[in-house]
């Protein structure tokens, strides 16, 4: 019989191409693994070189179209993703498993980042200050690097490659991107939507593979200018020791071990219905994902009882049932280490208060699902305080005051995000001032960032770049300061206006 699996290809110069390997590798639904999506190619080295050689070929005229226009088609993907949001949403809970609420979120997010990049088109704007001379004028204006590399994860398959291609494109720059192996497919339809809004061939190339091959490939080609990676520390570590070698800019946004703080005066319900939904929304798969609680003894009791009957009633199973909450872990390797995890939490010596295995009734055997999972009698430097799960796992640290809570909250070596509960105006400020992380939330969860505002972290969480917002433009341009001397002589800076002062 022969095999009817749609086939998704490579896009490279302008053209949908398989690789030329002739491999591939098929895409599966979590929810449901006898459900397969379709295929995608294993590419290799000399696919990503192709690759490469057409965004720089494209690079030397997509640089000169004014950035307003740049921003035009941007624009143009922002409708095109809004009339096709439903479709999208569909796919990508299908591919990577989130609940459809969620994976409309996901779609919303690209669709405010396409939004946000048109209106940027209009304002790269650089600085201009007065010259310390006579008839000199002094500026600065923002310069694209190149071909940019992108390497995105698959925990928000539309908008973290949004975070990165629409500013990587209005900034002028042109990019070779390599989607996770997990949902290359929404990572296609991304692409052909970019493709139809008019984004010229060569400008955006699209190469399907593993990490190691295509991914690591695209880090070390001389032809890229610059890599833009979403995922682990371990992984974001070696794309840094290679771009530090090659003195090439690299942003990362790596792990995060996110705690949320439940005060002695908090609004309890708030951080209940905070912790459910920034624990065990997306099934626990996202950087911000609430993975510790550290909560004030005096509430302790109350707060945990709370939380277990909510926890209880979460309705886990296929994300495009409209009354499931928790939907499938990405894939049958995310469960084995989940548990793995839990073992070693039970080792430590953490009370499991509910969950602690997969779970596997009824059509819930047809998926990678995992119980919501909460452990007390944590300590801060336990294993369960200080590794990422990435899972639907959350412990619960004791603390007797404020200031042992910020120590706690503070000791891992992850900065993302953070929360408080509290309705102490001087503790929610003193914690604003004291937390280690790039965000932080009062009486919110630690989830749920949103697209103008700048998003990424401190310690091993990146290496100091913050997506999102207006940061973004600024990983993806240069600046180059710009002087003009219209006197007409030479003009000594720090000399010829210094003769009287000294
Ligand atoms: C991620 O978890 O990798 O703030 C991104 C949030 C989302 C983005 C998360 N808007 O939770």
């Amino acid at each position: 019989m022969p095999k009817t699996t749609s086939r998704y290809l490579n896009f490279i110069a302008g053209k949908w191409v398989e690789s030329r390997t002739g491999k591939w590798s098929e895409d599966r639904n979590p929810a449901d693994d006898g459900d397969v999506l379709g295929e995608v190619p294993r590419s290799d080295a000399g696919d990503v070189d192709a690759a490469v050689k057409a965004a720089q070929k494209a690079f030397k005229s997509w640089r000169l179209v004014p950035a307003p226009k740049r921003g035009e088609i941007m624009g143009r993907a922002a409708a095109i993703l809004r009339e096709r949001k439903e479709e999208m949403s569909k796919l990508l809970t299908r591919e990577m498993g989130k609940v459809l609420e969620e994976g409309r979120g996901d779609v919303q997010e690209s669709i405010d980042t396409a939004v946000y990049a048109l209106g940027a088109g209009t304002r790269l704007m650089g600085e201009t200050v007065p010259s310390e001379l006579p008839d000199k004028f002094a500026m600065t204006v923002r310069a694209p690097l190149g071909v940019c590399g992108l390497i995105s994860p698959w925990n928000f398959p539309t908008a973290i490659p949004s975070w990165k291609l629409f500013p990587a494109l209005t900034c002028g720059n042109t990019v070779v991107f390599k989607p996770a192996s997990d949902t290359p497919i929404v990572a296609t339809e991304m692409v052909k939507i970019l493709e139809e809004a008019g984004v010229p061939g060569g400008v955006v190339n699209l190469v399907h593979g593993g990490g190691g091959e295509v991914g690591m490939g695209i880090v070390n080609h001389p032809g890229v200018a610059l890599i833009s990676f979403t995922g682990s520390s371990e992984v974001g570590r070696a794309i840094a020791e290679s771009c530090g070698k090659n003195l090439k800019r690299c942003s990362l946004e790596l792990g995060g071990k996110n705690g949320s703080i439940v005060m002695d005066d908090a609004d309890l319900d708030l951080a209940v219905d905070g912790s459910i939904w920034g624990a065990f929304g997306t099934t626990g798969q996202r950087c911000t994902a609430t993975s510790r609680i550290i909560v004030h003894e005096k509430v302790k009791a109350e707060y945990l009882s709370r939380m277990l009957d909510r926890v209880k009633k979460l309705k886990l199973g296929p994300g495009l049932d409209e009354t499931v909450k928790v939907g499938p872990l990405v894939n049958a390797g995310r469960v084995k280490e989940v548990h793995g995890w839990v073992e070693k939490g039970l080792a430590s010596g953490a009370k499991l208060l509910c969950g602690g295995k997969p779970a596997t009734n009824g059509v819930l055997k047809k998926g990678w699902y995992y119980e919501p999972t909460i452990f007390d009698n944590v300590k801060a430097g336990d294993v369960l305080a200080q590794e990422e799960i990435f899972g639907p796992v959350l412990s619960v640290i004791t603390v007797r005051s404020f200031d042992e809570a910020i120590d706690a909250l503070n000791n891992s070596r992850y900065g993302l995000s953070a929360s408080i509960y509290t309705r102490d105006v001087n503790r929610a400020f003193r914690a604003m001032r004291d937390v280690e992380t790039g965000i932080l939330y009062v009486n919110s969860s630690t989830i749920g960032a949103e697209n103008h505002l700048p998003f990424g972290g401190m310690k091993d969480t990146g290496n100091g770049h913050r997506e999102g917002g207006w940061t973004a433009y600024d990983i993806y341009s240069e600046t180059r300061t710009v002087y003009v001397d219209y006197s007409g002589k030479l003009q000594r800076a720090q000399i010829d206006n210094r003769k009287v002062d000294g």
